[in-house]
């Protein structure tokens, strides 16, 4: 798929049906912890990508506080909601990880979004893979190397896709090059949803 140790693409993993019922869930999600617009730290440049978050710990972005995890959202100071079930499921499928993740990002790409290339190490544990799921609109998702200018291959995402990033592939940059509007109809609208799975802190530390 690419040459990227660590780095699995599992196609389809989730059929539509499954793709359904796991956006009904994301939705109660959203309803409970609204998207929210991150800013870039110092800038405050806004992202172009809405985010929200379950589990116990969310992933955040402001221009005073920077990146970091917490527990509540940002803007109504609520508590994120739990992760649904089916999610910790995956997660015990592909993880090959002995704790349970702790957050789970929901990335919003409206179409024109996009992610630029970065590496995910606001997490303690790299130990721990990132297992991310696509659902709606194809994206033109981006893997490269341990140095922001190594080479990059690009890889299309498509709803129902499992991605699993270990081993060389967890601190590798990658980004979201761009979305295929009107390439998937689950959504109902133009765009894309990615779940990230992730294990934040190290297990057995001070909670
Ligand atoms: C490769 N999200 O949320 S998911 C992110 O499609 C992020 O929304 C993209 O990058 C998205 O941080 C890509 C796949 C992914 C997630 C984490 C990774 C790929 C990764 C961490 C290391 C290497
Ligand atoms: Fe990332």
């Amino acid at each position: 798929m690419t040459s990227v140790e660590g780095f699995i693409v599992l196609a389809h993993y989730f059929d539509p049906s499954a793709q359904r019922r796991l956006l009904k869930d994301v939705r109660k999600v959203i309803a409970a912890a609204p998207l929210f617009q991150p800013r870039m730290p110092r800038t405050g440049r806004p992202f172009s990508v809405e985010m929200t978050n379950c589990g116990r710990l969310g992933w955040v972005s402001d221009k005073a506080g920077g990146y970091r995890y917490q527990g509540s959202h940002p803007e109504t100071g609520v508590r994120w909601p739990a992760m649904p079930r089916a999610l910790l499921g995956l997660w015990w499928e592909v993880a090959d990880y002995a704790d349970p993740p702790e957050a789970c990002l929901i990335n919003w790409y409206p179409p024109g979004a996009k992610m630029g290339l970065h590496v995910d190490r606001d997490e303690e544990d790299f130990s721990a893979p990132v297992v991310s799921v696509s659902l709606g609109d194809d994206a033109w998702f981006r893997i490269g190397g341990r140095g922001r200018r190594d080479p990059s291959e690009r890889v299309l995402l498509r709803s129902g896709d499992v991605a699993v990033m270990g081993g060389a592939a967890r601190l590798s940059y990658h980004g979201i090059d761009r979305i295929v509007p009107g390439t998937s109809d689950l959504l109902g609208v133009p765009g894309r949803l990615n779940l990230t799975l992730r294990r934040v802190t190290m297990p057995g530390g001070a909670r």
